[in-house]
């Protein structure tokens, strides 16, 4: 995988170091202004965008295929062959084919992204990714004016991953979008992270990321696409309706049956020594609350 691509930016790019250095300062300013009340959402959501480590990212993982435990994922998924590597394009698209995913990146800018993720297990980190907008391969792709949903599969290679000799989910793996939500701006194919090719315990060679819904939409070691009519079926949809919808837009305000979701503990310790409060949408409210308008959201969970 090394050297598939070149990142053209870099994180010493994007955090000016004068800016960097002055972090601490900032953010003690940020928060006296935040004791008296004198900041909302946009200043809280932007105070929190310190990201975790590499070793942090890696290390902390959920990757089922490999085994349920968080360490696993590292143990195991170095043995996965990404190399090469094809997407199946299929469904409601002008161009359906195998994909070679080499020659995806190559057409395509790959930019750096700094997003919150927040797992529905009430963990999260900052992550740099890297990677391009899924609207730009579904472009490529070209949607039929029928497709309403998009369906994404993971790999299922039993030599390779030893999880899936294990029922925990019903294999492959499975996500969904609704098309909006897939030609969102914010929605990424991730082919990277701190512009590393993508580490296998991260979703090698390439993943989703949708930073307003909970880490199990983004899906990780992706081989097919499907551009669908009706709503597709979704793995913990499937496997626990009740705890997961297909939607699971992150929502402090409505609690998992079995946990609250108001609070969240950021690896690492974060800026909050403790728990910090979850934001509606993950903190993207302003961009992606629109998409939403007129759905109960305690409803379509
Ligand atoms: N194929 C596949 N994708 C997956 C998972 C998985 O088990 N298999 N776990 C999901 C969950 S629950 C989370 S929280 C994130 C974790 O991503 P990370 O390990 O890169 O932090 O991946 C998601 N994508
Ligand atoms: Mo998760």
């Amino acid at each position: 995988m090394a050297g598939r691509y070149k990142s053209p930016l870099r994180w010493s790019d994007v955090t000016p170091r004068e800016t960097y250095l002055n972090r601490r300062s900032f953010m003690a300013a940020a928060g006296a202004a935040a004791a008296v009340g004198g900041i909302g959402g946009p200043l809280q959501a932007q105070e929190a965008l310190e990201p975790n480590t590499f070793e942090e990212i890696t290390s902390y993982n959920n990757f089922y295929e490999f085994g349920t435990g968080k360490d696993d994922p590292k143990r195991y998924a170095g043995q996965l062959t990404t190399d090469p590597w094809a997407i199946e394009v299929d469904g409601l698209v002008e161009r359906p084919g195998t994909y070679d995913i080499a020659d995806v990146i190559a057409g395509k800018t790959i930019e750096e992204r700094i997003y919150r993720f927040r797992c529905v297990e009430a963990w999260s980190m900052v992550i740099p990714w890297n990677g391009f907008e899924l609207a730009d391969f579904l472009e490529q792709v070209g949607v039929q004016p029928s497709a309403k949903y998009v369906a994404f599969e993971t790999l299922v290679r039993p030599e390779e991953m030893p999880g899936v000799r294990f029922p925990v989910l019903e294999w492959p793996y499975r996500e969904g979008l609704r098309l909006d939500e897939a030609m969102h701006p914010l929605t990424m194919m991730a082919t990277g992270l701190y512009g590393e090719d993508m580490p296998n315990q991260n979703g090698a060679p390439i993943r989703l990321v949708v930073p307003w819904k909970y880490g199990f939409k983004s899906i990780k070691s992706i081989v097919r696409m499907t551009l669908t009519e009706d709503e597709p079926p979704t793995s913990w949809n499937m496997s626990q309706p009740r705890e997961y919808g297909f939607y699971s837009n992150v929502n402090p305000t409505v609690d998992h049956p079995r946990w609250s979701q108001a609070t969240e503990r950021r690896i690492g310790g974060g800026l909050f020594a403790g728990r910090e409060p979850t934001l509606m949408f993950n903190g993207y409210e302003e961009e992606v609350a629109g998409l939403y308008t007129g759905m109960d959201l305690t409803e379509f969970f």
